[in-house]
C-alpha cells in the first residue's frame, strides 16, 4: 500500500469533531480532550513533514494542556533546538487540523511536501510524551497511528514534563556536535541538573525547607525522581513535595498549582506551610513556577515571574562582575507588558540592566532574549528561563580568573550555564536556580520580597463580541483598533498616579484582557474598570 493510502486509511479512524474550528495558538492546540483525536493524529503528520523538511532532524510532540482543567488536553510541537515550533508551521498545523475529509487531508499533506520541497523518502524521527491526564494515552495512540502511517521513526517517552521533552529533543539533535547538550534520557536530565546544582551551591545550605506544590500533575513524580539525584537534604536543600497525587487525574490543577496561586493570589487551601515558610507551585506540565509565603501577620505575598527575573538578573550581574566578565557580557531582561512596573524600574534603575518588552507568548520573549549575551526572560505568570549566547558560553567556559574570588564566581556562573534549561522555561530548573541564588545571598522570602514594592495591579477578563477587532501595537501596549479606544484609555490613565493600563485580545481564550496598575489598590481597580468599560 502506498504511504498516502496508509494515511488515508489511518485518518479514517480519527475523524474530526463536527463544527469545531481548530487553531494552533500560543500554546499549540488546546481544548476539550474529546475533540482532539483528529488534531493529535494530524499533528503527527505535520511533525513528520517538519522532520523531513529539516533532513530528518528530530521533532518533538508534547500532549498536555498545562494549567487547564483535567477534561482538557492539548498538543504542541517542538523544533530541533528544543524551542517552540516556528510560526510558519503553526499555520500549516492549523490548515491540516481543519481539513474536512481524509482525502482533503492527504491532498494538503502532499501540497505541503511540494511547497517545502520535502523528499518524502527522507528518514524522519519524531519523539513524543504526555502529562498525567487521563486522556493522554488515548491521544498518544492517535499520534502513533499517524507516525506509523507516514513511516516515521518513533520514540515514545511516555510521561514527561514539557521541559523534559524539549530537553530530550535538543539533546538528540546536538549529539556528536560541539553544541552537545546532554544525554537524551530522563535520567540524563536529572544527572545534568543535579550535578550543576551541586557545583552552583558550592556547599552552601539552604535555610529552612522548600515546600513544592506540584498541581497534582506530572511535576510531582518527576520532582520526586530528581530529589534522588540531589545532595542529601540535611547538607543542601530540603524539599517537601505536596499535591503530587497523579492517581486521581481529576485533582489536576484543582485548587492548587502555579496558575491557581497567581490568579487567586493565595496559597492552595491544602497548604500547611507556616509563617515565612518558602513555598512554590508548579503548573500542570511543570513549565511554570511561582514562589510565595505568608508573613508573620498572616499576609500572603506572591513572588512571581517578575521577581524570579529580577533575582536571577541581579545574581548573574553580580557573578559576571565578580568573575571579571562584566565588560564583555551584555545582560538584559525581557518582559511582557504584564510585568509589574516596579520590577521594570528596579531592573533598569537599581540593577542598571537593559529591559525589553515583547508581545505575550514565550516564543517572542525567547527570541528577544537571544539579542543579549545573557538574556533573562520571564512572563509574570512564572514562565521563563535564562539563555546564554554561544559567545557567553565560550567566554564563561574559557575565562582565566585572576584571583580566588574571581574563580569562585566563575565556577558558579559555569554551573548556571548547565543548570538553566536553554531550550525552554522549566519549573524544576528555575526552582533550583532560585534556590542557588537565595542560598548564596543568605536570603529568605522576606528579603527577596524587599527588593522592590509591587505596584497594586488588576487583571480583568472582558468578554467581547469579536476579539479580532482588538489589534495592538508596541508590544501590545497600545490598541490600533477599535478606533477611539486608545485615546480613551490614555485619558483614563492620565487621571491616576503611576497609572499604566492596556487592553489586548487573548491568544488563548475568546476574550480581551485588561491590565491596570497604579499607586494605590483603589486607583488600580478603578482604572481597570474604566478601561474594561471602554473595550466592552
Ligand atoms: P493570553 O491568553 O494570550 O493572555 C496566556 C497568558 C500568557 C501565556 C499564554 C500561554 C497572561 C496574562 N497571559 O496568554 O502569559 O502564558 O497564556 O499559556 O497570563
Ligand atoms: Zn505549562
Amino acid at each position: 500500500m502506498s504511504s498516502f493510502n496508509k494515511i488515508l486509511e489511518a485518518s479514517a479512524k480519527h475523524p474530526p469533531a463536527e463544527g469545531v474550528k481548530y487553531q494552533y495558538g500560543t500554546a499549540g492546540f488546546r481544548m476539550k480532550a474529546d475533540v482532539l483525536d483528529s488534531v493529535v493524529f494530524r499533528c503527527g503528520l505535520v511533525a513528520s513533514l517538519r522532520s523531513r523538511s529539516l533532513g530528518g532532524k528530530t521533532i518533538g510532540v508534547m500532549i498536555t494542556a498545562s494549567h487547564n482543567p483535567p477534561v482538557d488536553n492539548g498538543v504542541k510541537l517542538v523544533d530541533p533546538t528544543g524551542e517552540m515550533l516556528i510560526a510558519s508551521w503553526e499555520a500549516y498545523a492549523t490548515e491540516m487540523a481543519n481539513a474536512k475529509t481524509d482525502q482533503e487531508l492527504v491532498e494538503l499533506y502532499k501540497a505541503l511536501a511540494a511547497k517545502n520541497r520535502i523528499d518524502l523518502s527522507t528518514p524522519t524521527h519524531v519523539v513524543f510524551a504526555r502529562d498525567t491526564r487521563a486522556s493522554g494515552s488515548r491521544l498518544a495512540a492517535c499520534l502513533n497511528d499517524a507516525l506509523v502511517a507516514c513511516e516515521a521513526g518513533i520514540t515514545d517517552y511516555k510521561i514527561l514534563t514539557t521541559p523534559q521533552l524539549h530537553y530530550i529533543v535538543r539533546c538528540i539533535n546536538t549529539k556528536g556536535t560541539d553544541e552537545e547538550y546532554g544525554e537524551p534520557t530522563e535520567k540524563g536530565y536529572y544527572e545534568k541538573l543535579s550535578s550543576a546544582f551541586k557545583l552552583a551551591m558550592k556547599n552552601k545550605k539552604s535555610s529552612g525547607a522548600l515546600t513544592v506544590d506540584c498541581a497534582n500533575g506530572v511535576g510531582g513524580p518527576k520532582l520526586l525522581e530528581l530529589i534522588k539525584y540531589l545532595p542529601p537534604k540535611d547538607e543542601s536543600l530540603d524539599i517537601k513535595v505536596v499535591n503530587d497525587n497523579v492517581h486521581n487525574p481529576d485533582s489536576l490543577n484543582v485548587e492548587c498549582g502555579a496558575d491557581f496561586v497567581k490568579t487567586s493570589q493565595r496559597a492552595p487551601p491544602s497548604s500547611k506551610a507556616g509563617p515565612i515558610d518558602r513555598c512554590c507551585s508548579l503548573d500542570g506540565d511543570a513549565d511554570r513556577i511561582v514562589y510565595y509565603f505568608t508573613d508573620k501577620r498572616g499576609v500572603f505575598h506572591l513572588l512571581d515571574g517578575d521577581r524570579i527575573a529580577a533575582l536571577a538578573a541581579a545574581f548573574l550581574a553580580d557573578l559576571s562582575r565578580q568573575s571579571g566578565l562584566a565588560d564583555i557580557l551584555k545582560i538584559g531582561v525581557v518582559q511582557t507588558a504584564y510585568a509589574n512596573g516596579a520590577s521594570t524600574k528596579y531592573i533598569e534603575k537599581d540593577l542598571r540592566l537593559a529591559v525589553r518588552c515583547t508581545p505575550t507568548g514565550v516564543k517572542y520573549l525567547h527570541h528577544e532574549a537571544t539579542n543579549f549575551d545573557i538574556g533573562v526572560y520571564f512572563e509574570a505568570n512564572g514562565h521563563g528561563t535564562v539563555i546564554f549566547s554561544d559567545y557567553a558560553r565560550k567566554n564563561i567556559a574559557s575565562h582565566e580568573p585572576k584571583s580566588p574570588a574571581q574563580q569562585d564566581a566563575l565556577e558558579i556562573l559555569q554551573a548556571l550555564t548547565q543548570l538553566i534549561n536553554q531550550a525552554v522555561g522549566d519549573a524544576l530548573s528555575d526552582m533550583l536556580l532560585v534556590e542557588v541564588v537565595l542560598a548564596h545571598k543568605g536570603w529568605g522570602p522576606e528579603e527577596w520580597l524587599g527588593i522592590y514594592n509591587d505596584l497594586p495591579n488588576r487583571l480583568v477578563r472582558v468578554v467581547v463580541t469579536d476579539r479580532n477587532v482588538f489589534v495592538a501595537e508596541d508590544a501590545e501596549r497600545r490598541l490600533v483598533t477599535p478606533k477611539g479606544a486608545q485615546p480613551a484609555i490614555d485619558e483614563a490613565v492620565k487621571k491616576v498616579r503611576q497609572g499604566r493600563s492596556f487592553a489586548r485580545a487573548s491568544g488563548t481564550e475568546d476574550a480581551v484582557r485588561v491590565y491596570a496598575e497604579a499607586e494605590t489598590r483603589a486607583e488600580a481597580d478603578d482604572l481597570a474598570n474604566k478601561v474594561a468599560a471602554i473595550v466592552k
